[in-house]
């Protein structure tokens, strides 16, 4: 399948902004095909005949699958792939590849950080320093809200989950969480569902996946739950929270704070969040190292290099497993 000057002939399609490394090494292993985003309007004849991957930070829906009859693999950049239509992908016998592992660690430590800062207020004391308050009207005021004594429920004690309880483990915290299913061999009190898991704890920490079946999962129910010293961390996807409802019980004092990296309408932050004093705000910055993005760039082009070559992927996503490479 090597062309004569060493590279494929296979081409791959990258929509829109996406990392450097990774498009440099798909420029070098393949015929690198560029297009402004994921919008089959913009597919030529030359495309849909000759794109057989595409690697992608994410946003490939069914009618970009259809513009493209002869793909065979989408490497999206991320671990979470909600926005890839991979049952679709799977029905037309089309192979997804996420990034898992790789940017377990670092996620872990940014929900932590952000974790800390929005009990602690510490962008709020920063911002104190740098404007000269501390000079002109002395001392930060004490945070009302502290770590010691929480109680940390972890909505998806999946990979990531499990690197931030072993964090929170370390801060003497208890901790409980809620999946679909009890994981086996773990000691922390475990909740089947979602809103038992809110009445036991004051802070919770999310981590599950966007889609369909978490879709504003954390409602104005769940927040009520949490209680007035509550806490909420979403590291996770914007989609599983109801920003409206979060936006009302902070202002109402239904909970106490929130930290989030990541939002419903990205880079959309509701003016109501940004206005609140008791929220820290972060822009999808969890995975946001140049070390991790070097080593998801990596595996995200690893799969297609292992698609075009083995005819096997690395990190198939669960939807797409059993998609087998075309003869
Ligand atoms: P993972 O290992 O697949 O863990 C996901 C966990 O969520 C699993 O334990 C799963 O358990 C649980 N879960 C899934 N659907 C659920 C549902 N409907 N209700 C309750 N629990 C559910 O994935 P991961 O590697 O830890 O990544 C998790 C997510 O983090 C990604 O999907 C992505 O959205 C997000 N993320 C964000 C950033 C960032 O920069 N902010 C970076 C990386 C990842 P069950 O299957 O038993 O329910
Ligand atoms: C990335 C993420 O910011 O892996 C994920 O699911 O949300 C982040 O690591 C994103 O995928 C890059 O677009």
């Amino acid at each position: 399948m090597t062309g004569a000057e060493g590279k494929s002939p296979v081409a791959i399609l990258v929509p829109g902004d996406f990392n450097g490394h990774a498009v440099a090494r798909i420029g070098k292993a393949f015929e690198l095909v560029r297009i402004e985003r994921a919008d089959p309007g913009l597919v030529t004849e030359e495309m849909r005949a000759a794109v057989r991957g595409i690697a992608s930070y994410a946003g490939i829906n069914a009618a970009m699958i259809d513009a493209l009859p002869n793909l065979e693999i989408i490497a999206s950049f991320g671990v979470g792939y909600d926005s890839v239509d991979a049952n679709h992908a799977a029905k037309r016998g089309v192979m997804v590849t996420n990034t898992p592992d790789v940017l377990t660690e670092e996620v872990a430590d940014t929900a932590i950080g952000l974790l800390i800062n929005t009990v602690r207020e510490l962008y709020a004391a920063e911002k104190w320093l740098r404007d000269g308050d501390w000079v002109k009207n002395g001392n930060y005021r004490l945070s009302r809200l502290t770590l010691r004594g929480r109680s940390i429920g972890i909505f998806g004690m999946g990979r990531i989950g499990l690197a931030v309880a072993r964090r929170i483990d370390a801060f003497g915290l208890r901790i409980a969480y809620h999946n679909r299913r009890k994981v086996e061999g773990l000691s922390y009190e475990y909740h089947a569902t979602l809103r038992g898991l809110a009445e036991a704890v004051d802070t919770l920490i999310c981590i599950a996946p966007g889609g369909a079946a978490t879709e504003k999962a954390i409602n104005a129910e769940i927040l009520s739950a949490l209680g007035s010293n509550g806490v909420l961390v979403n590291i996770g996807r914007g989609s599983v929270v109801d920003e409206t409802a979060l936006t009302a019980a902070l202002e109402s004092g239904a909970i106490a704070a929130a930290g989030l990296d990541v939002f419903a309408d990205e880079p959309n932050v509701p003016r109501a969040l940004l206005d609140a004093p008791n929220t820290s705000l972060l822009p999808h910055v969890g995975s946001a190292s140049e070390h991790t993005r070097r080593a998801m760039a990596d595996l995200c082009i690893d799969n297609l290099v292992a698609w075009f070559t083995e005819r096997r992927p690395l990190t198939p996503v669960p939807e797409t497993v059993k998609v087998k490479a075309r003869a």
